[in-house]
């Protein structure tokens, strides 16, 4: 969408030339991004941090930061890290007369896709998402500010969803019973990663958290992993979480927000192939992890199912949204999702154990 209005914040980075035009950018849920074109023919992308979903927009900063820097003195080509440009005082952002923060970084110009065009480049992005992690085995986890507690506490995520429930702020409720029963029936289960964390099972890894397709971008002409975007919950994980994510969103046949529910199912040749990327590009994952990826699909579905079932009792505080159910359609596909990797249990695990014996 064209806006008219160039933000005044871009004039408080050190851009090269003079702003000349200002759009709406992408298709985030959580930040404003704009994309900023200059008269010196730069491009880059401004963005107004979401401060409903980060409290401390000063500490995603900071992590953003020393991330970025750890990356680009690991990377070979200097467009696989993000580059941030510094505001007037030298730091990376600009906190504005309504205590609003802004960023500016460099447009990076590559391939950014809400489904996979090709079986390669969701392949890619497995490449991209597995080599993030890999790089940051070593990243000083304590370091790191938890920029959203909890995150992905799947138990945690239940309890602020019976907290909404109870609330019922909007009235909501009464209309959705079937969706509440949906994901009441799977909550044990759902709790299964986060206890066997709590165990000592599963290693707690720094991971992107947030490894939708559109959070990695693919070099324009070679069609290979080229940078990962949207570090703003980057904290320690489960790497299975990860992985999970990037399934729920980019092996699913149909869009997060797809109204059609017979459209939404898992593409287990998708499946497949993002399971071998990842594996190949982190060498690291443990027997158990690898045995648990199935599962990290399915609880991360759930997961987002319950989320966005929280957000709609809530209001739609959260997540950005285009009209009144929009976030009860998300919850919806999301829990179509999780019964079609129920029914594809058996073949899940074999494609894992599989890609695991033969690479
Ligand atoms: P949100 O948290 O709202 O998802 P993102 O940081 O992911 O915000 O940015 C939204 C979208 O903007 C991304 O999906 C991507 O399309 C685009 N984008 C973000 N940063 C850059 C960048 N440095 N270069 C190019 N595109 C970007
Ligand atoms: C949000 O910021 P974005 O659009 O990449 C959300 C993710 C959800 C995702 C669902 C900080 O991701 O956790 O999985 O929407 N980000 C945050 O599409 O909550
Ligand atoms: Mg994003």
């Amino acid at each position: 969408m064209k806006n008219q209005v160039i933000e005044p914040a871009i004039r408080h980075f050190q851009v090269e030339g003079t702003p000349v035009s200002c759009e709406t950018y992408g298709c985030g849920h959580i930040n404003l991004t704009y994309m900023v074109k200059t008269d010196a023919g730069k491009e880059y992308i401004l963005q107004r941090i979401n401060k409903y979903v980060f409290s401390d927009p000063k500490a995603v900063m900071e992590n953003v930061g020393a991330i970025t820097q750890y990356l680009r003195e690991r990377v070979e080509d200097p467009r696989e890290a993000l580059n941030f440009i510094p505001a007037e005082d030298g730091v990376y952002y600009y906190v504005d007369e309504a205590e609003e923060y802004w960023r500016c970084y460099e447009f990076a110009d590559g391939v950014c896709l809400e489904t996979p065009e090709t079986d390669s480049d969701f392949y890619e992005s497995a490449i991209a998402f597995g080599r993030f992690q890999n790089l940051l085995s070593d990243f000083p986890a304590d370091t790191l500010h938890e920029t959203i507690p909890e995150f992905h506490n799947t138990v945690d995520r239940y309890r602020i969803f019976h907290e909404a429930l109870e609330k019922d702020a909007c009235g909501r409720a009464k209309d959705i019973k079937k969706d509440i029963s949906f994901v009441l029936t799977r909550e044990v289960e759902a709790g299964t990663l986060q206890g066997m964390l709590e165990k000592g099972l599963l290693p707690l890894r720094v991971t992107h958290n947030d490894t939708k397709l559109n959070n990695v971008l693919l070099d324009k002409q070679t069609r290979k992993a080229l940078c990962v975007l949207d570090l703003d919950t980057v904290m320690p994980g489960l790497s299975l979480f990860d992985f999970g994510d990037s399934i729920r969103f980019g092996a699913a046949t149909a869009a997060e927000d797809e109204k059609d529910l017979s459209k939404m199912t898992l593409n287990l040749k998708l499946f497949e192939i993002y399971t071998r990327g990842f594996m190949t590009a982190c060498p690291s994952l443990t027997p158990k992890e690898i045995e648990m990826l199935p599962m990290g699909a399915k609880i991360i579905t759930l997961e987002l199912a319950v989320r966005f079932l929280t957000d709609y009792l809530n209001g739609d505080l959260y997540f950005k949204t285009d009209y009144p159910d929009h976030n009860l359609v998300r919850a919806r596909s999301q829990m179509k999702l999780v019964a079609d990797m129920e029914s594809k249990w058996m073949q899940m695990k074999d494609i894992v154990a599989r890609v695991a014996a033969n690479g």
